[in-house]
């Protein structure tokens, strides 16, 4: 076996990682080795760049068939606390940033039992009408599998009626961790390790991005953390349609895994840096402000992440129902660009596809 002195020699000079080479460098290099190393290949990607973007998320509904237990979102019908957003009430949260500069919507929500593809589309297109120059990066693979199966399409088909009504980017959630087994622990009877896979898959063939997330410190292993990764390596190799990988650190609060504890801050910043050496071909690694609180974020940025996601403007509950930081996560422009520098890196706008925004 080689030690992590020299597989961290081998990284520097551009070697892919082998998953015996990375576990072998997850348990045992320093903390700063890491740090110096992702950030060397993040300065490969996007130099001095930090990207974020101005954004705003729909959750149309908590209402969901499946029964995932770190969720602290979901609600069952005649809770006080479930929510189904009628049309309306969607186009007038969407009608509020007319004229914002914003530049993406980011619609997740749970997996309702009653609402179909067409019903999807139609809110689609509404959000369009609204804000025509935005663009709409919705639902995850779960959900996309479920309304798409229901409809008797294929996957195919139904993300060409997405795409016809105005879908043109997939967020990274649902993925949890491939790991089979741990996922019918975890999640036992949500859509499939596969079912995510193939809906990215054929995305990346009809010519969409996506991104990618891992959820990390619950019951699984670094073996099993390795082994997620490079099943999207893997994707990445044969489409290149992902844009941005995301590690989402599981959140304790309000949901039915309560017991497991958090992972530190330290294991925070090396799956970060991680997710940076061995997704060698996955452009972008995103600490997601909204999870690890602003304090990590910035933290984040001398691990390997160039990008801390966007304004947000206190439209996600997902985080805050599961315990993070802001409870009405909201963040200025000027703030994101204050991080930025003080990490030492220059923050850029971005859009979805991560094109400049000219200012
Ligand atoms: O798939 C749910 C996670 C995800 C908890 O693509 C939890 O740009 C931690 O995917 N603790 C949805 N995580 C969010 C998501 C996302 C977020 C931001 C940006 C993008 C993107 C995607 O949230 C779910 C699940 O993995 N999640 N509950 C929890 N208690």
């Amino acid at each position: 076996m080689r030690t992590w002195q020299d597989i961290a020699s081998a990284v520097a000079e551009g070697v892919r990682l082998t998953a015996e080479d990375a576990l072998t460098l997850w348990q045992e290099a320093p903390l700063w080795r890491l740090g110096e190393l992702a950030v060397a290949r993040k300065r490969e990607v996007s130099g001095d760049k930090v990207y974020y973007n101005r954004n705003f998320h729909i959750e149309p509904t908590n209402l969901c068939v499946f029964n995932c237990k770190f969720c602290s979102f979901r609600r069952t019908k005649g809770s006080a606390e479930a929510w189904d957003k009628t049309m309306e009430e969607i186009e007038a949260q969407v009608r509020e940033y007319e004229g914002r500069g914003v530049t993406e919507v980011h619609i997740v929500g749970g997996v309702h039992p009653e609402h179909d593809i067409y019903y999807y589309c139609d809110m689609i297109r509404r959000v369009k009408a609204i804000l025509p120059q935005v663009a709409v990066k919705a639902f995850t693979a779960i959900e996309l599998s479920y309304m798409i199966r229901k409809a008797g399409l294929t996957t195919e088909q139904g993300l060409r009626l997405l795409i016809d009504a105005g879908m043109e980017a997939i967020p990274g959630g649902g993925a949890e961790i491939f790991d089979e087994e741990l996922r019918a622990k975890i999640c036992p009877d949500k859509g499939s390790t596969a079912e995510w896979f193939d809906v990215h898959r054929t995305a990346h063939r009809l010519g969409l991005k996506s991104n990618a997330t891992m959820l990390y410190g619950h019951i699984e292993s670094v073996e099993h953390r390795i082994d997620h990764l490079m099943r999207l390596r893997q994707l990445q190799d044969e489409t290149g349609g992902l844009n941005a990988f995301i590690p989402l650190k599981y959140r304790n609060f309000g949901n039915s895994m309560s017991e497991i504890g958090e992972v530190s801050v330290v294991e925070d910043l090396r799956t970060l840096a991680m997710s940076r050496l061995i997704l060698d071909n996955v452009p972008h690694i995103k600490a997601y402000w909204v999870m690890y609180g602003k304090q990590t974020t910035e933290m984040a940025l001398a691990f390997g992440a160039d990008d801390i996601d966007g304004t947000i403007d206190d439209s996600t509950k997902i985080y805050s129902m599961a315990g993070a930081d802001d409870s009405r996560p909201r963040m200025s422009v000027e703030d994101m660009c204050a991080m930025a520098e003080r990490a030492g890196f220059r923050a850029i706008e971005r859009d979805t596809f991560y094109n400049e925004i000219e200012k």
